[in-house]
């Protein structure tokens, strides 16, 4: 049975550069998940590096965060049925080489690094991740009990 679940996505710099974040949401839309939460920002070192916190001991974690505060990202916090697992798959795997046309990182991403997109990946990271970035009265779903 569906679950309904709320994820957090961000368009990753490389991305929101090239201009590709109306296309991205417009996608997210067309998929039937609901955008509740948006929201512009430029990462600090400190920020980034603590969303990549389960990453530190490995070796590209350093340009990862370097990367990922090259300039703005957009974060969203998405809601819908199986919204985590839905998400995932509009953004394709990690690597932007091996993802497919007609996915987020097959079509905007470069490579494992630069891959265009953020996805939660279980309910319990989807709430921590969005806590990190949202405050309860920056989130508003038609679902109260979320
Ligand atoms: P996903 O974002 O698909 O859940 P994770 O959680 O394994 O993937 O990795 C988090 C982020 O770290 C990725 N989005 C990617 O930008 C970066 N990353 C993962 N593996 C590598 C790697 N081998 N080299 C460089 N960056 C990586």
């Amino acid at each position: 049975m569906a679950e309904l679940q709320r994820t957090l996505a961000i368009v990753k710099p490389d991305a929101v550069a090239a201009g590709a974040t109306g296309e991205i949401l417009r996608r997210i839309e067309e998929k039937g998940l609901r955008i509740v939460g948006l929201k512009r920002l430029q990462l600090s070192e400190q920020l980034a590096r603590g969303f990549y916190a389960v990453h530190k001991e490995r070796p590209f974690y350093g340009d990862l965060v370097k990367f990922m505060t090259s300039s703005p990202v957009v974060v969203v916090a998405l809601e819908g049925d199986d919204a985590i697992a839905r998400w995932r798959d509009l953004m394709g795997p990690t690597n932007s080489t091996e993802a497919p046309a007609g996915t987020i990182r097959g079509d905007f991403g470069t490579d494992v690094e630069r891959n265009a997109s953020h996805g939660s990946d279980a309910p319990e990271t989807a709430k921590v991740e969005l806590a990190y970035f949202f405050n309860a009265t920056e989130i508003q779903g038609p679902v109260e009990a979320l």
